[in-house]
């Protein structure tokens, strides 16, 4: 007999086009976990409406991320693949989870303090509430594996607190869901910036490598990344810049710190800046020419959505109704 596997549930935001920080905190770990889990790929789509959108790009993005998906690997016969607004339980599940969730433990988030102050003109009780968005989600699946990058180590913190308060306050229902952060990586920052994070949101396009880039543009891009004025090739937490492009080197080469700061010793950064566009455009660019085909297919990724929308909903569904029994909610008996 077939051993049950855990359930293991990550997603990203189609809030922009993904940047290879998506791609190194989540989606690149996708694919080898499939395997080994029973593996949940959605699409957050009700999480992007947190900041302003423009709707018809949003539809774009949702139809380019599952592309992506795709493209990187993730198969739709091995996972479940789906779009978080076409399984109304998720936002079922987040009306329940706010009545054990207190306001003070949401407006500390790293997040919400950033994007107040990013969005200062649009900040709205979906930007607080997204943690607990992100609980729904994972929880409703019961899911007990995450795949995050660092940035969303908090907000699993969250998910954890609500299914174990939840479980107290009522009886046991949930999971308690364990994150796996990639040991390098897992916070990959600004071009620009490098005591910031590598966002897909950002408005300077050179802050980021976009997983649209062609090699040109991958090239341009690291060149113009800021470093420091020391001249050695190295990890070293005092020196962010450069630090960041050893890290996506090593993600993109498979070599270790160590054996990078071999490599390149004696080497100046501008030949370094190229060896690290070169091993990106490597990777992201072929992933880039297999999108482009699925989105030629719009009927195939319709197709990937509708039965990725039902195998998940009815996991969540089951899932819902026993919430909704454990808080006490009624439910009629049909009796004929
Ligand atoms: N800088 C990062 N380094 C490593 N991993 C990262 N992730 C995001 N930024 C980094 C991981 O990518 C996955 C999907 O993220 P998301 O789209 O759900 O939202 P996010 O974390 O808010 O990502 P962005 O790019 O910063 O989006 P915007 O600009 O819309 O806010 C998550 O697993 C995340 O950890």
């Amino acid at each position: 007999m077939e051993e049950k596997r855990a359930r293991l549930f990550s997603a990203v935001q189609p809030s922009g086009i993904p940047t290879i920080a998506n791609y190194i905190g989540a989606i690149k770990n996708w694919v080898d976990l499939q395997d080994k889990y029973e593996c949940i790929y959605s699409i957050a789509d009700l999480h992007t409406l947190t900041v302003k959108q423009v709707p018809a790009t949003l539809r774009q993005r949702t139809l380019e991320l599952i592309a992506l998906y795709l493209a990187c690997g993730v198969d739709p016969e091995k996972s479940t693949v789906f779009v978080q607004s076409h399984v109304p339980c998720h936002a079922e599940l987040t009306w329940i989870l706010n009545t054990i969730t207190y306001p003070g433990e949401l407006a500390r988030m790293t997040q919400y303090k950033d994007k107040s102050r990013n969005h200062a003109d649009n900040v709205n009780m979906g930007l607080m509430d997204y943690p607990v968005l992100m609980a729904a989600d994972i929880l409703l699946y019961n899911a007990e594996v995450v795949p995050v990058g660092k940035d969303q180590k908090q907000h699993l913190e969250i998910a954890r607190d609500l299914a174990e308060r939840f479980n107290n306050r009522y009886s046991p229902t949930f999971a308690v869901p364990e994150g796996i952060i990639p040991k390098v990586g897992a916070n990959i920052m600004s071009l620009q910036d490098p005591a910031h994070k590598m966002s897909k949101s950002d408005p300077n396009e050179n802050a980021f490598i976009s997983m649209n880039d062609d090699r040109d543009t991958i090239i341009r891009k690291f060149k113009r990344a800021v470093t420091d004025s020391e001249s050695r090739v190295a990890f070293d937490e005092n020196r962010a810049g450069i630090s960041n492009l050893v890290s996506i080197y090593s993600v993109f080469s498979g070599k270790t710190f160590a054996e990078i700061e071999k490599q390149f010793e004696g080497v100046g950064y501008g030949e370094f800046k190229i060896e690290v566009a070169e091993a990106v455009a490597s990777t992201i660019c072929p992933i880039n020419e297999r999108k482009n085909e699925y989105l030629a297919n719009k009927a195939y990724l319709d197709k990937i959505m509708i039965e990725g929308k039902e195998r998940a909903e009815y996991m969540a569904r089951k899932m819902l109704a026993k919430v909704y029994k454990n808080v006490g909610l009624y439910t009629p008996e049909r009796k004929s």
